[in-house]
């Protein structure tokens, strides 16, 4: 079987509950085949419980980082119990702005995925290199490492429940988009790498998203890439763009 397009939107730390109504509005209005794509949104934490009760059953919610505890004394965290107990069934993990904002290392990343998929949680996996990084060659070196670091700690059969999100960093809300050849070249990578390291069956299912200044413009010569399986949607999900691209895609 053929690997289902997803079309994720992190909405970041952005939002209100008129924009609740807005987005999940527009998507609740619009229809697609469930059979062929799969949608999910990131609203920020303090919106997920109202955006999981007015979204239809078609979206699929996600939180945007969770804590790898279940309880305790962690002032300011996520918890995969808490997600559990609003329907959340997604966590995105490892966004960039994790890494470089908050300092979150492979390690912490990794720990992350692993305790979110033992929790029952879907994980959206960040991976991506950063402009420096990418002009000293060392793009496929960077990815190779993050997805080692989760690859480490992960069983064969928990990458049912992982999507890899490829996001240079230097794409990301920069409207620098990576031409659709760049990022064919790192996910036809990542692929690769999973089956060398994993296994060719972890490797052909598995779907890698692309990230990065996505929108109505440019989603459809992205898509047609033979190892771009979806997106994961920042700026352009807080807008019309977003239908915009899962109707390209239907
Ligand atoms: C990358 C992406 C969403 P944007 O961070 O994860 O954001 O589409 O705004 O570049």
């Amino acid at each position: 079987m053929g690997r289902k397009f997803l079309v994720g939107g992190n909405w970041k730390m952005n939002g209100s509950k008129a924009l609740v109504e807005t987005l999940v509005g527009n998507l609740n209005s619009a229809s697609w085949n469930p059979d062929q794509i799969e949608v999910v949104i990131a609203p920020p934490a303090p919106y997920l419980d109202l955006v999981r009760s007015k979204a239809k059953k078609e979206v699929a919610v996600s939180a945007q980082n969770i804590y790898f505890e279940k309880k305790g004394a962690f002032t300011g965290e996520n918890s995969s119990e808490f997600l559990k107990d609003l329907s959340i069934t997604w966590t995105i993990i490892g966004h960039s702005e994790r890494r470089e904002i908050f300092k979150e290392s492979d390690e912490v990343t990794a720990k992350k995925v692993a305790f979110a998929l033992a929790e029952g949680l879907n994980v959206m996996a960040c991976v991506g290199e950063k402009l420096e990084e990418r002009e000293a060659n060392q793009t496929t070196a960077v990815v190779f490492r993050q997805l080692k670091a989760i690859a480490d700690v992960l069983k064969p059969e928990d990458w049912d429940r992982v999507v890899v999100a490829y996001e240079p960093v230097w794409a990301i809300g920069t409207g620098k988009v990576a031409s659709p050849q760049q990022a064919q070249d790192v996910h036809a990578e990542i692929r690769s790498w999973l089956a060398a390291n994993v296994s060719e069956s972890v490797a052909h299912a598995t779907r890698i998203l692309y990230g990065g200044s996505v929108g109505a413009k440019n989603s459809g010569d992205l898509q047609s890439q033979e190892d771009i399986d979806g997106f994961l949607i920042g700026g352009a999900s807080l807008t019309g763009d977003f239908v915009t691209i899962i109707n390209t895609r239907s």
